[in-house]
């Protein structure tokens, strides 16, 4: 389980490194935009990882939802996930103009095998909202790992909220929704661990965080 030094480390440098402005004049229309009044996307979520990265093969399915009373309604479901861990989630998005850059992939891990935070940052941008279960949902909530959502023992995770005056509701046609989290040994933990060729690697966000809990495993957006 995080560690709160680092937790709150981590959500420092997140900020310092991460977060864009307001989203600006995001007004692409998308085509399966229903009304003018209730913009619904449904996304898929695809793996992020090359193939030799443990624990990096899930699924899943994200809805963003435009509500008429200007709140956003945000479904996230997923399987294969590192099992009984919360898993940070975001709305990422790039600053200004529509624009979408689509989601990272394999091609992006370079040469340490992985796709970092940093890795996918040119594709999907900075944290928009932080997809917390309870509480605030700003970017300094970023790895606010106590307030995520868990996958069950199967891999499983649901997280459904509505949001009252989300960053990403400017951009909700071009945001990426992006899922966080390996648990590279199986021990049930996000924690440095020596002996593990992956566990034993800091996040790209702070060398005193563990890779395993901001590797991000699942992005979806409009460009998908
Ligand atoms: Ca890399
Ligand atoms: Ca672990
Ligand atoms: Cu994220």
């Amino acid at each position: 389980m995080l560690k709160k030094t680092w937790g709150m480390a981590a959500g420092t440098a997140l900020v310092a490194a991460m977060v864009l402005g307001a989203a600006g004049g995001a007004s692409a229309a998308h085509d399966d935009n229903p009304s003018p009044k209730v913009g619904s996307y449904t996304y898929g979520l695809a793996s992020i990882q090359p193939a030799a990265v443990p624990g990096g093969d899930a699924s899943g399915t994200t809805r963003v939802k435009a509500l008429p009373n200007g709140k956003l309604q945000v479904t996230v479901e997923a399987w294969g996930l590192s099992p009984n861990l919360p898993h940070a989630m975001h709305l990422h998005g790039v600053d200004g103009p529509a624009l979408d850059q689509g989601c990272p992939g394999p091609a992006q891990a370079g040469e340490d095998g992985v796709v970092t935070v940093l890795d996918g940052v040119p594709f999907y941008g900075g944290i928009l909202t932080s997809l917390t279960s309870t509480g605030d949902v700003t970017p300094a909530s970023a790895l606010a790992l106590d307030r995520y959502a868990t996958a069950d023992a199967d891999g499983y995770l649901y997280y459904q909220r509505t949001l009252s005056s989300p960053e990403g509701y400017a951009n909700a046609d071009t945001v990426q929704v992006i899922v966080h989290g390996i648990d590279f040994d199986g021990n049930g933990m996000y924690a440095f661990n020596a002996d593990d060729p992956f566990a034993s690697r800091s996040s790209s966000l702070g060398a005193g965080i563990p890779l395993e809990a901001t590797v991000p495993v699942l992005c979806g957006g409009i460009a998908n």
